[in-house]
């Protein structure tokens, strides 16, 4: 199955979702994405409940990433599409249903018209009541005010529901492989200065399953030391390179 861009291209895309133990959210957000959508991968870290064998009964391609993390798992999904079905538009979704994949037409509207090469879910103006912790919030306007001070690009969030074109995101080189995939993403675009969108979209309390980011306060930390880290070591090394 396809979308349509305003060229008429007929577009694939693919959705990879990193998940470790899910097995209570996967079902439904498996049955919850649209039906145009051409390939959904999941990245598995060595879950211990039945996370593979439920992406699989919904459909998806199970790719296993023996090292913990959010961008290792990432990386091994699209490693498989790489070598079995490059996309044309690549998207990223958390496997707890925080995000709705009901909202995946509209993440994709600015690339299928031709106007943005990234799209990015803006979770803060319809978060759910108590979806994004304080740490959470503050973190996305520190690194989104860095972000902008450096490159001069004023990302609201770091959400993980995003849609990127596959030519784009091969030119972006991306490497971390835990906390810090999300704004290096945003860094590199913020660097090569794409053409991106940020578009509000709702964003629910997890409901099941348990947090291994932002709802604990050491995957909080570890997460936003990351991010600060990225953003200043992407600033310093690109100081280094325009003076030498
Ligand atoms: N494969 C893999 N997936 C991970 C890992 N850590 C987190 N994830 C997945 O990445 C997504 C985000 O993790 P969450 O625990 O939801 O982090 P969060 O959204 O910041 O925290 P909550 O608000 O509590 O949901 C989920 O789909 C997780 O299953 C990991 O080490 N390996
Ligand atoms: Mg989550």
């Amino acid at each position: 199955m396809t979308y349509t861009a305003s060229s008429g291209d007929a577009l694939r895309v693919a959705i990879v979702i990193p998940a470790f133990n899910e097995a209570e959210s996967l079902p439904g957000l498996l049955a919850a994405i649209p039906a145009q959508v051409d390939r959904v991968v999941v990245g598995d870290n060595g879950s211990s409940d039945a996370t593979a064998e439920l992406a699989r009964a919904g459909g998806a391609v199970v790719v296993h990433e023996t090292e913990r993390g959010y961008g290792a798992a990432c990386l091994a999904a699209i490693a498989w599409l790489a070598h079995n079905e490059p996309p044309d538009i690549l998207v990223f979704l958390d496997a707890d249903l925080a995000d709705d994949p009901a909202g995946l037409p509209l993440l994709l509207a600015p690339i299928l018209a031709g106007e943005a090469e990234l799209t990015l879910a803006n979770r803060l103006p319809l978060a759910e009541a108590g979806a994004l912790s304080g740490p959470q919030r503050f973190g996305s306007w520190l690194a989104g005010g860095l972000i902008r001070l450096i490159w001069g690009h004023a990302f609201a969030d770091l959400g993980p529901f995003r849609a990127i074109r596959w030519q784009t995101y091969q030119q972006l080189g991306m490497a971390d492989r835990n906390y810090g995939w999300t704004v290096e993403m945003q860094i590199k675009a913020a660097q090569s200065n794409l053409r991106w969108r940020e578009i509000a979209l709702p964003y629910a309390c997890r409901r099941k399953g348990r947090s291994k980011v932002s709802g604990n306060l050491w995957g909080s930390f570890r997460a936003g030391t990351k991010i600060l880290y990225l953003i200043l070591a992407a600033f310093f090394r690109q100081g280094w390179k325009s003076r030498a």
